[in-house]
């Protein structure tokens, strides 16, 4: 079970040493266990003071003075957890930061557990479940995309949205349920026509939102950007030039790469993941041909290829390569055909050959081994990256509601397919209660304590 009557403590700055360090404590004897703790030149004690104001003072425990520092005071339900909550600001060397939580602990508070002060959040209704895994988004954004998603979200993003449709779920549902006990005079309390109309409607704004789910899950795992081509083209070569590391074995003997090897780098403030691929080519022994069926797989996963093609090889061994790659996308994913070892070429011969390509493939000419041209591949891929301007709401990131969204729209299809067979009610009130369930459990307006446990404890301590 969960506690709400305990009132918890800990070091909310990240662990170290630092300019100054921030205590959190709530709860319900926050403000009394502070005043043991805590003493301001005055004499007045924090719980005397008004809520919203800072102190200086210095924290004292068994005689001992730890540190001269600030303490501010919030009182519920207006603070962060809804509850009263003082932060101590002290000086950041990580003695003074255990020194003062032992204190609190001492004086009768427990050590906070991982999301604990954003759990109460949500308890206590400062904040919905959506919202709460917000916080830990924002904290986690390492780009400006990840940043804004997060952002919307925790002002309240699709929450409002889908505590709506559930609402009209739920009403439906109930007319259906009462029909049934005036199952004799067969009346008609939920209008099947406006229900039906209802579900469809429903259905395309889950649908909506589990489709954004690719953009969503791009900006926060990485746009998945994947390197094919032939054996030997330069594909690893190309992965350690983007990544700025020898991530991946490099070798001129042809089928070294037989897994795919991939990572996350930030080009022009956009979260890439590149993913190198075995080369492709037929004839390949059985464990290469492993790792060539999971190039195909990884292309299926891309939103962008980049075709590594060997400069070295004549005019018409490149068109073949290029045109069986951009065979197997399909024309279904943007693609740039990359002229690599570009230094082994003249000018005029890698000229000419990039003309060849240009008209199947925007191509760009690049040494992977001397690093040219990667600032014009990296500039061309932010670009593609590009994210819709209109980000701003409905972009859906987190796993948990992909999946509910998912089962969501099952049970809606199986509803609609319910109501044109003219299945009876409550099988139809059984499915548009588990979509509405399924909905719920987005914004945790339905959520048990394993739930809860499973989403805080990928959270800091602190927060
Ligand atoms: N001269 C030159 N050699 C390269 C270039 N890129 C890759 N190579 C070489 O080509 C061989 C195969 O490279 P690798 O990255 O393992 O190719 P992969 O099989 O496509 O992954 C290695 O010997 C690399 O050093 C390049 O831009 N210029
Ligand atoms: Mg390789």
């Amino acid at each position: 079970m969960i506690d709400l009557t305990s009132t918890i403590a800990a070091i909310s700055t990240p662990p170290g040493t630092g300019g100054i360090a921030v205590v959190r404590l709530s709860g319900a004897q926050a403000l009394p266990i502070a005043d043991q703790v805590f003493t301001s030149p005055s004499g007045k004690r924090l719980s005397e003071q008004k809520a919203g104001t800072v102190h200086l003072g210095s924290v004292t425990h068994n005689g001992e003075t730890i540190d001269e520092a600030l303490a501010s005071v919030f009182r519920a339900p207006a603070s962060y957890t809804g509850e009263d909550t003082v932060e101590i600001s002290c000086h950041g060397s990580t003695y003074i930061q255990q020194k003062i939580v032992q204190a609190l602990i001492d004086r009768g508070a427990q050590l906070a557990q991982p999301g604990e002060f954003t759990m109460r959040a949500f308890l206590n209704g400062k904040v919905d479940l959506a919202q709460a895994e917000a916080v830990g988004d924002l904290i986690a954004s390492g780009t400006r995309a990840m940043h804004r998603v997060a952002m919307q979200q925790l002002r309240g993003g699709y929450s409002g949205e889908i505590k709506a449709l559930r609402e009209k779920l739920l009403h439906f549902a109930s007319m259906l349920e009462l029909e049934l006990d005036f199952a004799d005079e067969d009346v008609e309390l939920a209008n099947r026509n406006e229900l039906s109309a209802l579900l469809k409607d429903i259905l395309h704004a889950t649908a909506k939102l589990t489709d954004s789910f690719a953009v969503g899950n791009a900006i926060k795992k990485g746009v998945p950007v994947v390197i094919a081509g032939s054996p030997n083209a330069g594909k690893s070569t190309l992965l350690n030039a983007l990544l700025n590391e020898e991530r991946a074995l490099v070798s001129s003997e042809a089928g070294t790469t037989r897994d795919a090897i991939e990572d996350c780098v930030t080009l022009g403030g956009v979260l890439f993941r590149f993913i190198d691929t075995a080369g492709i080519r037929s004839g390949a022994g059985h464990v290469e041909q492993l790792g060539i069926d999971r190039s195909y797989q990884k292309l299926e996963q891309a939103q962008i290829v980049l075709v590594a093609l060997d400069a070295t090889l004549n005019a018409t061994e490149l068109q073949s390569s290029l045109l069986a790659l951009l065979q197997r996308i399909d024309g279904k994913k943007p693609a740039i055909a990359l002229l690599n070892k570009a230094d082994l070429l003249g000018s005029s011969e890698l000229a000419e050959k990039e003309n060849i390509l240009q008209p199947l493939c925007r191509t760009l000419t690049i040494s992977a081994k001397a690093r040219t041209g990667m600032a014009a591949l990296e500039e061309r891929l932010v670009h593609m990256a590009a994210l819709p301007d209109n980000l701003d709401l409905g972009i859906v990131s987190n796993l948990r509601h992909y999946e509910a969204l998912t089962s969501a729209r099952q049970a809606l299809t199986r509803a609609l397919d319910g109501l044109s067979c003219k299945l009876g009610e409550e099988l139809i009130a059984f499915e548009i209660r588990e979509a509405a369930q399924h909905l719920g459990s987005i914004t945790g307006a339905i959520a048990d304590t394993d739930i809860l446990n499973n989403i805080f404890k990928n959270f800091c301590i602190g927060k």
